[in-house]
């Protein structure tokens, strides 16, 4: 069998299909949104567009909403704009962690809440929450699997997206100023200066230098170590299509991830975060990357080490690197 060969017509392409929420789930979400108090969304999971990202945005905006990401989907909300209030999953601000806990409506946008999610299945009680949950997932066998939400909409993410124009804001709303605490909280915990890490390097500031340096359509890449928490907390996404990295906690994705990037996105700057540990697993990859003459920049940092500047050693990556560009 796996030398006969055959003669088949090709499969059509399968076409991704869309769910819309029903115009009475709908209603009865923009009830809920009128009589709450202290409302969060939460946004993660797969299957978004550019589109829907800013059709979310849009509704951020006439809602005054703060909108908080899932475990390293953090390129499915701008991190610049006011409504964002920050990640959440491995290094989460606390204080965002505090404030989801005491909301009085959660509204779940594609995320499954799964562990990474929900801090370890901390956030909300088990099977059923405090807060008032709206929970809205495309796999209608993921809604009520772990909690009971309030209203569950079953949904592709950019459908409801689309969707959410048709909702109208409350005359008052009642949660502006806290939207402006939340954001608040949430530059005050991304600002590189507020820690000092030891050794000489300081990693939140190369984020800094980064974010100050790379256009706002570049990708980022990494794997799994806690080097990843310094993106997670200091670099500031700011564009749907920008992060690649493994929901899974996977190590070694960061640089095949990057070879992928930069082969589908050739103009695009593609940057790839690594642990020793990490770069050890796929760094072979990088013989690709050399081979189609794919210039990817990889940062390799190793945690283990205090030597100033010896933390970052991909001399010979950027010596690579700078004979491609
Ligand atoms: C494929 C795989 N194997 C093992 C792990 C468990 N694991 C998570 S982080 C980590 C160490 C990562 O080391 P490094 O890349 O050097 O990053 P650091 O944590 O030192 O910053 C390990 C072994 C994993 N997440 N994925």
């Amino acid at each position: 069998m796996f030398e006969a060969s055959t003669k088949v017509a090709n499969a059509s392409a399968v076409k991704p299909f869309e769910i819309y929420p029903g115009r009475e789930q709908l209603g009865a979400l923009g009830q809920l949104l009128k009589n709450a108090r202290q409302p969060i969304a939460i946004v993660g999971g797969s299957g978004w567009s550019s589109a829907a990202v800013q059709q979310l945005v849009h509704f951020a905006e006439r809602f005054a909403l703060p909108v908080a990401v899932g475990f390293r989907r953090q390129m499915l909300f701008p991190a610049n704009h006011a409504s964002f209030v920050g990640d959440l999953g491995i290094g989460a601000n606390p204080r965002l962690v505090a404030r989801i806990k005491t909301s009085d409506l959660v509204l779940a946008i594609g995320t499954r809440l799964s562990e990474a999610a929900t801090q370890g299945y901390t956030l909300f009680n088990i099977p059923n929450p405090a807060t008032t949950l709206v929970h809205v997932h495309a796999d209608p066998s993921e809604l009520g699997r772990v909690y009971r939400a309030s209203l569950a909409i079953n949904a592709t993410p950019t459908a409801f997206a689309d969707a959410l124009k048709d909702l109208d804001p409350p005359a008052e709303l009642a949660w502006s100023r806290l939207t402006q605490e939340a954001r608040a909280e949430y530059l005050v915990w991304s600002d590189p200066s507020v820690i000092t890490a030891p050794g000489n390097l300081q990693v939140a500031k190369v984020m800094q230098y980064l974010i100050d340096r790379l256009p706002e359509d570049a990708v980022i890449c990494n794997g799994a170590g806690n080097y990843a928490i310094w993106i997670h907390r200091f670099f500031r996404f700011r564009q749907f299509g920008t992060q690649l990295a493994p929901t899974s906690g996977s190590m070694g994705y960061g640089v095949p991830a990057g070879v992928a990037a930069k082969t589908l996105f050739s103009d695009r700057a593609v940057v790839v975060f690594a642990g020793d540990g990490c770069f050890l697993m796929n760094g072979q990859e990088f013989a690709t990357a050399v081979q189609y003459k794919l210039p990817i920049i990889v940062i390799l940092i190793d945690t283990a080490c205090t030597e100033p500047f010896a933390c970052i050693r991909s001399a010979a990556i950027q010596a690579v690197c700078m004979e491609l560009i």
